[in-house]
């Protein structure tokens, strides 16, 4: 009889460990690899045009997002948003070259990107404060003058909080 109870006894405790390990394998998963948000910006136009294409970027905090920037313009472009680069908290970014591999990867804090013409840069970050209205521009001479400005805007509760 207590032999039997103590059989019953692991085989339950054993399914509840497999369950468990069930359950969690996803979720320990997700955490080791990340699943980014793909946000896609250009810096002018093949036409010549001195904008950013789109022109409001919106970004919610605490969510992993990749802005890809690419430049398909024939002239070298900036892509600088202060209030932006102070709001989130760097992963990497990657330098992707024209077949679409990664090249390099930068670690650390972004201020600036300059993109010669054809260059494709993907920024992993997490926003983290809030903010609205905040300056998109280039500065190349000019441009900013010619209407090469955007906002971004970073929305939502604050991160890692219940
Ligand atoms: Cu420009």
């Amino acid at each position: 009889m207590y032999r039997q109870l103590q059989g019953k006894l692991f085989w339950s405790v054993s399914l509840l460990v497999l369950g468990t390990l069930a359950v969690l394998w996803p979720v320990t998963y997700a955490v080791g690899q990340p699943e980014a948000i793909e946000v896609r910006v250009e810096t002018g136009s093949q036409d010549g045009h001195l904008r950013f294409v789109p022109d409001k970027l919106r970004f919610q905090r605490g969510k992993y997002y990749k802005l890809v920037v690419h430049n398909p313009s024939s002239q070298a472009h900036y892509f600088t948003s202060d209030g932006l680069a102070t709001r989130v908290y760097t992963r990497k970014v990657e330098f992707i070259d024209g077949s679409g591999n990664t090249v390099a990867e930068v670690h650390g804090d972004i201020r600036d990107m300059e993109l010669l013409p054809g260059a494709t840069l993907a920024w992993y970050f997490y926003p983290m404060t809030k903010g609205k209205g905040l300056r998109l521009y280039c500065h190349k001479e000019g441009h900013t003058e010619a209407g090469m400005v955007g906002e971004v805007e970073i929305f939502g509760p604050p991160p890692f909080s219940n």
